[in-house]
């Protein structure tokens, strides 16, 4: 058998994408909580300054996981899920993000929560900040430019550590924390650190205030591993990278540098947490960018203290890159082009399972077989129901058979130390890159369309006996 006994399945949720609930218990508005919703050719509209009437925003009900998670963990459970992961709500916890003390109702929903999953015997794998944090933090502080959000977000993560440390082992802090290195998508550098650039501020600038913001976060991490360590030995404490492997469009020489150029990318923020120090090419980015972070003098040595146990990550699609269009414009900085050996997603992303095999080995390799974690990974689709209501999504079992295939291979042939596979929205959700219900992941289809109308019914895809019959084979049975 290619996985090891324990191998955790399961699928992966956000909370602002599926709980709904926004203002419920409590809650305080989030970043997630004034995207408009937009679709794939329309942007989703950043309202920093606070919901405007009669816009659309997703978050706000979504599947209305907050009020029917029951249900929902009990199908779950029905595939046989050994692990779930979501995201805890920074502002159900914090709702302003600097209060001094939590919000007790908003601890209560993740306990019952918590305490559902464990009652089916499904292990909790949770992210402190998946694209959510306060919105307060943003009007008040800055975001994630101001150096204070590092305490706000490490009071967060230790009353999460101490009060759910006998409900929770497996953590992660920052979701996709290098999704922002793309500084000429407003949307990316908003989700991660509530930082909107102005339209005047050009490529150094964007970067250095990216790289600045990043810089809190690693600090902020580490800072959250020592403590969470110090509450529960027994921790697991990850990273997580949207982990976009980049190849050359051909082999000339000017092309394999764009790639290795483009990959420092994702190496930047993954040597960070997994080394505890910048790697020797920093320099080169930083100089780039007109300067480094500032650091204050302890920095580097708590960067050292929180190293993680692995590292999770997302795994949808690769990409490609040519010397060529690197060059022509600094708004397609990671100089994408089309691979020609690739099929691509209605959505346009570059599906190519083989591309995950290359990401375990590149980071057992890297980091020394360190532990891995695919944390996300899936295919969005327009779904339609059939005359039984019943949608026949044979393209996502395609999808998934071929990425777990690659995956086998990896753990049994390459060696590569992976604990588990949670495939993306495992029931349908709100699109992050679009605020889209209808850009499907789920194994269960969620009766709800991108204007909001339907009953939030729940119903199983073809796909949900396919996974269920997976995970009792323990991924040998993939047909
Ligand atoms: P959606 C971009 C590229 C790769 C992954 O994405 C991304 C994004 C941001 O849109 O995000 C991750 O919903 C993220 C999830 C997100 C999922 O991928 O745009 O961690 O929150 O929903 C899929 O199709």
């Amino acid at each position: 058998m290619a996985f090891k006994n324990g191998f955790l399945w399961g699928g992966a949720v956000a909370a602002n994408q599926l709980e709904g609930a926004y203002n419920v218990d409590g809650k305080g508005l989030s970043i997630a909580d004034v995207l408009r919703g937009g679709n794939v050719n329309t942007p989703r509209v950043i309202d920093e300054n606070g919901p405007i009437e009669g816009m659309n925003y997703p978050s706000w009900e979504a599947i209305d996981f907050y009020h029917r998670f029951e249900g929902d963990i009990e199908l779950f459970a029905q595939m046989g899920f050994k692990c779930f992961r979501t995201s805890i709500a920074w502002s159900r916890i914090f709702p302003q993000g600097d209060e001094s003390e939590p919000n007790e109702a908003g601890l209560a929903f993740y306990d019952r929560l918590f305490d559902c999953m464990l009652k089916h015997n499904i292990e909790p794998v949770i992210t402190l900040s998946h694209f959510e944090m306060p919105l307060g933090l943003v009007t008040k502080y800055g975001g994630w430019t101001n150096r204070k959000c590092i305490d706000f977000f490490v009071r967060f993560a230790k009353v999460c550590f101490e009060r759910y440390q006998n409900k929770v082992k497996y953590w992660m802090t920052f979701n996709e924390i290098n999704n922002q290195s793309d500084v000429f998508f407003p949307f990316v550098v908003w989700t991660d650190s509530g930082i909107k650039f102005k339209d005047s501020d050009d490529f150094a600038t964007r970067r250095r205030i990216m790289l600045q913001a990043a810089h809190h976060e690693f600090v902020a991490s580490a800072r959250a591993v020592a403590i969470g360590r110090s509450i529960n030995k027994d921790f697991r404490i990850g990273c997580m990278i949207g982990f976009v492997p980049v190849y050359p469009k051909t082999s000339d020489p000017d092309d394999i540098l764009a790639a290795q150029r483009a990959m420092e990318e994702r190496w930047y923020f993954t040597d960070v947490h997994v080394n505890g120090e910048y790697g020797s090419y920093a320099k080169r980015i930083w100089d780039e960018a007109g300067g480094a972070p500032q650091m204050a003098p302890s920095d580097l040595a708590e960067l050292k203290m929180g190293t993680v146990d692995y590292v999770g990550f997302s795994y949808y699609m690769s990409r490609c890159v040519s010397a060529q269009a690197v060059n022509s414009t600094p708004i397609n900085f990671l100089g994408d082009t089309k691979n020609d050996y690739v099929k691509e997603s209605d959505w346009g992303w570059a599906i190519d399972p083989k591309g995950l095999r290359y990401v375990l080995r590149s980071i057992d390799g890297r980091y020394n077989g360190i532990d891995q974690f695919i944390v996300e990974n899936g295919l969005g689709a327009y779904d339609k129901l059939d005359d039984n209501g019943m949608v026949q999504d044979t393209y996502r079992i395609d999808y998934l058979r071929a990425h777990i295939e690659q995956m086998k291979l990896a753990v049994d042939v390459d060696g590569v130390n992976l604990l588990g596979y949670t495939p993306w929205g495992c029931i349908d959700l709100v699109s992050a890159g679009t605020g889209e219900m209808e850009k499907r992941y789920g194994f269960i289809y969620v009766d709800k369309d991108n204007q909001g109308n339907g009953t939030l019914n729940r119903s199983k895809k073809l796909s949900f006996d396919w996974y269920k019959k997976v995970i009792a084979s323990n991924g040998e049975d993939l047909s």
